[in-house]
Parts: structure tokens; C-alpha cells; sequence
């Protein structure tokens, strides 16, 4: 039988590895795109293990001729979108080459896609930031809760995600949004809460570090693992109608709830490390995020396998093993 063919981009991202392997297990043939980067082992970290098994090229959602040319060749039977600038404090600092990459790049994607390959599926990777300040009155974000983004980053996820439904509604294409809630694991950036109070957490344990600096620690987040969520992105885009589903654990907890766990984890007293600092804190915080993902749970029979609990087990027994390696 022949194998089915994905087109992966920000391949070499956290969701990105782990989307491959698991579509490799499922043997598909992987293609996928990486940026330029002038320490060149840096474009392919997450994805070293798997290089002999997928084939990468140079390209940008910024440049349409790259994703044209790759799209006409491969005609893959699924595309997924998975490349952003994804830190949201960060789009406060370059707002414009966030909303050129997260909003504009998915229009060149959409683009090279309806004129390359329109039977192919396509995949956007939309976000509960998308939701900023708004709460249903029980407590949940789910499909139908308005979009009130809060950060240069969830205004350009908006964007995006209505041009997928646009694209889906005008010509007829295959192109749906998975709207993913905040999911970690150790291949997380360290500079995103978790795997920022995880590692450090780890380094003050082993006396390596002093003090864990952070900004918010009041606001609450729906954290589940990259691995359950990528799962999910593969039943949304081979689900028989292109739609769109939230992703999410449906529970939430506070960033202080998370640092407490993780310093009980390792019997270290959180007063004696803590610092606050505001350089941290947004211009505009998104407060509070809990997922109802009924809808998921119910026409693709998905479920999440992690507890926040087993991630941020697994994350610390991460940097353990990074660390005890390191001092060896
Ligand atoms: P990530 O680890 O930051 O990976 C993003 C990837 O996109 C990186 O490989 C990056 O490459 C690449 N990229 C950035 N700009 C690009 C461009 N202009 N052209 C091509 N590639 C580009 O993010 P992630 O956590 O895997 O998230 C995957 C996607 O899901 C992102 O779209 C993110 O916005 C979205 N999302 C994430 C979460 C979450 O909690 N993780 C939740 C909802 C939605 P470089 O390394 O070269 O920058
Ligand atoms: O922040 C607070 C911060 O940067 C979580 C991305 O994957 O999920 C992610 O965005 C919370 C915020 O993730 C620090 O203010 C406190 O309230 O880990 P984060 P995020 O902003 O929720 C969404 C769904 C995405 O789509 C994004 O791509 O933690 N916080 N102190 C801090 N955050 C960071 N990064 N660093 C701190 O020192």
C-alpha cells in the first residue's frame, strides 16, 4: 500500500518532533521545512534522532516561493501548520514578525496550498490565547466562546484561524483548526513557565542555582502534554468533515500551584527561592484558561493519557538526568 505523505511545518518545534514520531509510527512518509539558522545544529535539536527517517528543507512561512515550490513537488495528503513565533510575551516585544509569521504566514501556506495541492488536508495550529479575557458563565472556553485576545500573539491567531474557516467555506478545501490549550513536556522551550520553574527548580535541588525569578504567578492555565495533543491533531485532520476542536484537560491551575507542586517534588522550600520581577509580567495578561473539550472527546473519542501530575514528573526527571549527566 503506499504510504501517506506529511508536510510538517516548525518540524523541529516541540509539537512539531513529536507530531513526527508519531506519524512515523504510523508509517507516513515526513517532509518538512526548517528555518536557517546560523548555528546550524540548532535547526534540527529536537529532531537529530529522527533525521534518517524524514526529509528536511530550508523554507519560511514568510516566504511563499519556498512553500509553493515544496507543496507542488510533495503534494502531500495532509498538511499541518504547526510553525509560529509561539512565545507570548515575546510577541509584546517584535509584534510585527509575530503577526507577519503567525497571521501572514498562514496565508502564504493557504495560498501555495489551494493552488498546489487543494485535495490535500490541512491543519492550522490555532490557541486557547485566542480566547483572552473571555469566560463562559460556567467557567470553560470551548468552541463557541467569543475570541477576546489579549497579546499581539492571540490577535494573530485569530487572524489565522478565520482565514482557515474562510478558506474551508469559499473553495471547498479540507482545512481545519485545532484550537490546542497550553501542552508541555521536557522538549518545551525553557523560557515557557513549566520547563522554566522545572529546570531551575532542578538546578537549585542539585545547588547549581539560587533563586527561581518569575513574573505572574496568579494566572491560570489548562496545561496538558505535547504527546496527547499531537495525537489529537492527527484525529482532527483525518476526522471525516473539516472542523474545528478544542484540545484541553479541563482542569486549571494557578502558575503558583504549578511551582508549588514541582518544589514539593523535589522537598525544597519555595519561600527561600522565589523571586518576583516585573520585567516578566505582560502588558496585558491573559488571567484564566479552562478548555471543555466535550466536543473532541465526543466525535473523535480523544482523550488525554497525561496527568499534570505524570508531565511535570517526567519534565523533572528530565533535567535530573541533564544535570546528574552534566556533573559526572
Ligand atoms: P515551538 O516549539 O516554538 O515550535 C515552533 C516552530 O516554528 C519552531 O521550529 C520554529 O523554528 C518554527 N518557526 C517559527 N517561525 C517560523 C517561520 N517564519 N517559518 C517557518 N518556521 C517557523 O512551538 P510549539 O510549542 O511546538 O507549538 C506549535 C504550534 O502550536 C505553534 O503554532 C504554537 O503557536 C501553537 N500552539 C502551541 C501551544 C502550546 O502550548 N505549546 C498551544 C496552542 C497553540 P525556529 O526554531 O527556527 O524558530
Ligand atoms: O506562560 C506566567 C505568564 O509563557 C504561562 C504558548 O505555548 O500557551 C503558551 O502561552 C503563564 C502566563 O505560556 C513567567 O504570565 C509567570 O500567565 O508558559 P507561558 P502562555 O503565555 O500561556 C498558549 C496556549 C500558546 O498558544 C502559546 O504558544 O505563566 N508566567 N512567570 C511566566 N511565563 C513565562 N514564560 N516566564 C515567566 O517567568
Amino acid at each position: 500500500m503506499k504510504k501517506k505523505t506529511a508536510f510538517i511545518t516548525g518540524i523541529a518545534g516541540q509539537d512539531g518532533s513529536y507530531l513526527t514520531e508519531y506519524l512515523l509510527k504510523k508509517n507516513y512518509k515526513i517532509y518538512g521545512i526548517v528555518r536557517r539558522n546560523s548555528v546550524v545544529e540548532h535547526q534540527v535539536n529536537r529532531i537529530e534522532h529522527l533525521s534518517k527517517d524524514v526529509e528536511l528543507t530550508y523554507g519560511d512561512l514568510l516566504d511563499e516561493s519556498s512553500l509553493t515550490k515544496l507543496l507542488n513537488k510533495i503534494k502531500p495528503n495532509e498538511i499541518y501548520n504547526i510553525a509560529a513565533q509561539s512565545h507570548v510575551r515575546i510577541s509584546f516585544d517584535i509584534p510585527q514578525f509575530t503577526v507577519k509569521t503567525n497571521a501572514l504566514g498562514v496565508l502564504n501556506l493557504l495560498e501555495a496550498y489551494k493552488n498546489s495541492t487543494p485535495k490535500s488536508k490541512f491543519y492550522q495550529a490555532s490557541s486557547s490565547e485566542m480566547f483572552g479575557r473571555s469566560v463562559d458563565k460556567d467557567g470553560y472556553q470551548r468552541e463557541t466562546t467569543p475570541f477576546e485576545p489579549t497579546s499581539p500573539y492571540g490577535c494573530a491567531k485569530v487572524f489565522a484561524f478565520n482565514l482557515v474557516k474562510h478558506y474551508r467555506n469559499a473553495y471547498k478545501l479540507f482545512a481545519c483548526n485545532g484550537i490546542l490549550f497550553n501542552h508541555e513536556s521536557p522538549r518545551r522551550g525553557s523560557n515557557f513557565v513549566t520547563n522554566k520553574v522545572v529546570k531551575t527548580a532542578v538546578q537549585i535541588k542539585l545547588g547549581l542555582e539560587n533563586k527561581l525569578v518569575l513574573g505572574n504567578i496568579n494566572s491560570y492555565r489548562d496545561w496538558g502534554h505535547s504527546k496527547d495533543y499531537v495525537r489529537a491533531m492527527h484525529l482532527i485532520i483525518n476526522h471525516n468533515k473539516a472542523d474545528d476542536f478544542v484540545i484541553a484537560t479541563g482542569k486549571t491551575r494557578s502558575v503558583k500551584d504549578m511551582v508549588n507542586y514541582v518544589f514539593r517534588r523535589l522537598s525544597i522550600p519555595v519561600k527561600k527561592h522565589l523571586k518576583i520581577d516585573k520585567k516578566y509580567f505582560r502588558p496585558e495578561e491573559l488571567k484564566y484558561l479552562k478548555g471543555d473539550c466535550s466536543k473532541a472527546k465526543k466525535i473523535l473519542k480523544w482523550k488525554p493519557e497525561y496527568t499534570f501530575e505524570n508531565m511535570l514528573d517526567e519534565m523533572i526527571q528530565f533535567w535530573m538526568d541533564h544535570f546528574k549527566n552534566k556533573i559526572k
